[in-house]
């Protein structure tokens, strides 16, 4: 396949409520959004979860952006063979800018499956027609408003949360969701927000609590004390920004630093990527599940694909359409199903239709590579 354009969109979409982690608070999400039309009239989307702040991880609108327009989409429209395979062997020599080429390997994977006449998942190799999926809340004003956002979400059907926690909100939020919801699979993500010296205390209102996972506490590379934690631990020590490639794994998996992998398709690069990190996970016995970056129907699409295959055997952080924005970009929506389901589209590609008037609104900036 030939490329005929790439369209590099930025876009603003508020988020229906502020989204509170121990990184900070968002209220809307910029980001970019890559168009590409192929020489024969086909086009495929891909989103790119970098954030506004390096506070996730190191890349951000403008890092992504620059590697984008100066390097990888260039490069793109002079390859005559463009696949998500080449693309990824073309560009594994640069470091990092995994944000960025994930952005460009989901839009190839959207047309290469759009090629073949398949769904993302059938290019994949998915199976699921629905996927199981929780909903992930961010620090509440207080403990109150905490408890009432549990069970509206209760009420929507969601049957696991996430919460995020910090220093200073983990074990008054934590024990009264517990008090409140007796039964309820409660997970917590910290995004690296403890010391070191946190692990007892973490362990201690963890189990006090029957928190079936607590989410990457300490720093990115604190594989010691992820370790640390997860012996003899009656809950699952996930990973998340601590996994970007194979390396992090297999080394993360040799020193028992993990028993539950969040993967996320920007985070390491890109959709085949991801599989092939889920595969290795799951043949070491850690069971891996599909994370979210607030992404716009468009790269949630992408990620129900992902999640619809057998690998995947944790309920995804993937979300009904109305839990994120006020308005989506995509048509249909997703809309939570029984179970605590997504349906995983059918049509061709990630099989959502963008809708171009929502686009416009949202549009920030944009430039067209290619004719
Ligand atoms: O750590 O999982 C995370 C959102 C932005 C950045 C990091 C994270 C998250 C979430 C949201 O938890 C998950 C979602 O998209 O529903
Ligand atoms: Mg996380």
């Amino acid at each position: 396949m030939q490329l005929r354009s790439a369209r590099l969109d930025e876009l603003e979409l508020e988020l229906v409520e502020p989204f509170e982690t121990s990184f900070g608070v968002e209220k809307k999400r910029r980001f970019l959004l890559l168009r590409l039309e192929s020489r024969d009239g086909l086009v495929g989307y891909g989103e790119c979860v970098a954030a506004a702040e390096p506070l996730y991880s190191s890349e951000t609108v403008e890092t992504a952006r620059e590697m984008l327009t100066r390097r990888f989409l260039p490069d793109l429209l002079r390859t005559r063979a463009v696949s998500p395979a080449t693309f990824w062997a073309a560009t594994r020599r640069y470091r990092g800018q995994r944000m960025a080429k994930a952005a460009v390997e989901t839009a190839l994977v959207d047309l290469a499956a759009r090629a073949e006449g398949r769904s993302v998942a059938q290019w994949l190799g998915g199976r699921k027609r629905r996927v199981e999926v929780g909903v992930s809340i961010g620090i509440q004003p207080s403990i109150e408003a905490l408890v009432r956002r549990v069970r509206q979400y209760l009420e929507d059907g969601y049957r696991r949360v996430k919460l995020k926690v910090r220093p200073g909100w983990d074990v008054t939020p934590v024990r009264a969701v517990r008090r409140a919801f007796p039964e309820l699979e409660i997970w917590v993500d910290a995004n690296q927000a403890y010391p070191l010296t946190a692990i007892d205390r973490i362990r201690t209102w963890a189990e006090a609590n029957s928190v079936a996972q607590v989410e990457q506490p300490f720093p990115e590379r604190a594989i010691r004390a992820h370790a640390e934690l997860t012996r003899g631990a009656q809950f699952r020590v996930c990973l998340d920004e601590s996994i970007v490639d194979e390396v992090s794994l297999e080394d993360a998996i040799s020193a028992r630093a993990l028993t539950s992998l969040n993967l996320k398709t920007g985070r390491v690069g890109g959709l085949t990527v991801a599989r092939d990190l889920a595969r290795r996970a799951v043949r070491a016995g850690v069971p891996s599940w599909v994370g979210g970056m607030l992404e716009s129907g468009i790269g949630r699409a992408h990620n129900v694909h992902l999640a619809s295959l057998g690998l995947f055997t944790l309920p995804a952080d993937l979300s009904a359409s109305d839990r994120y924005y006020r308005e989506d970009l995509i048509e249909p929506p997703f809309v939570l199903g029984p179970g605590s389901t997504l349906e995983v589209p059918r049509g061709p590609g990630i099989g959502v239709e963008v809708r171009e008037s929502v686009l416009r609104r949202a549009r920030r900036a944009s430039r067209t590579f290619g004719r």
